[in-house]
């Protein structure tokens, strides 16, 4: 049987807890989606800092787990059949984590796959797009002259914005009273492109008043709190 030690990442990132779910992640919108998901299951779990600085996702032992240079990932050791289960890309993490929790994501056939889709907009949606605007308006992009790819990428994300706010109006949470995996996947990126990117102005946030109330709860809820600053940085 396959266990945490086998996989070459233990070399680099040893489980001080191997019989528990390994997390390799940081704190930015896609990592945390992980991270919340975990507090908010209370699912017993070893989190790993991946660092950027050091360009830790391209090391050897990172891509033998995401091919993709990209967080966050997880093993489970327990995962299906008793078996580890190796996991990359936070939609299927979400969804894994879900199914094998029983939490977050309804049971009757209908809102599960309502829920999976609002999970599926923002995987496709709002985190590739808000992404481009995080470079052409924060990082490197910012010093082109042509302006035009930012403003594309700021008008598809308020777009997608007055999709979510249209969504929200009645709403508690996505998918109505019950927060779901479909409220950790997206507004981990709505607060990104507000407070980090700084881009509020830009989309004209002020106006979506049904996504700032609903950021706001999402951000008073403890696990969501403590998830955000998971993994800590050393
Ligand atoms: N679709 C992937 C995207 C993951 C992703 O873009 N992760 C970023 C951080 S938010 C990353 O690891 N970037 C490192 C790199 O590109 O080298 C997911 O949802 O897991």
């Amino acid at each position: 049987m396959t266990g945490i030690t086998d996989f070459p990442i233990h070399a680099k990132w040893p489980a001080r807890h191997p019989e528990r779910l390994q997390l390799y992640s940081l704190p930015t919108p896609n990592g945390v989606k992980v991270s919340i998901m975990l507090e908010e299951t209370g699912l017993a779990y070893e989190p790993h800092l991946v660092s950027f600085e050091s360009n830790d996702q391209m090391s050897p032992e990172f891509l033998s787990l995401n091919p993709n240079n990209k967080i966050p990932a997880i093993i489970d050791p327990d995962g299906p059949g008793g078996q580890a289960l190796p996991l990359f890309e936070s939609g299927a993490i979400l969804l894994y984590l879900a199914e094998k929790t029983g939490k977050l994501l309804p049971q009757d056939p209908a809102a599960r796959y309502e829920t999976i889709q609002w999970l599926m907009f923002q995987m496709g949606g709002i985190g590739p797009m808000f992404g481009q605007v995080g470079f052409f308006h924060k990082f490197a992009g910012k010093e082109y002259a042509d302006k035009r790819p930012r403003d594309r990428y700021i008008a598809e994300s308020a777009r997608l914005l007055a999709v979510l706010e249209q969504r929200l109006a009645g709403r508690k949470w996505v998918m109505g009273e019950e927060f779901s995996i479909a409220d950790i996947a997206i507004f981990p990126w709505v607060r990104n492109l507000v407070d980090y990117y700084g881009a509020g102005e830009l989309v004209g946030f002020d106006k979506f008043s049904n996504v700032r109330r609903v950021l706001g709860a999402f951000l008073d809820r403890p696990a969501v709190v403590r998830g955000l600053k998971i993994p800590a940085h050393a």
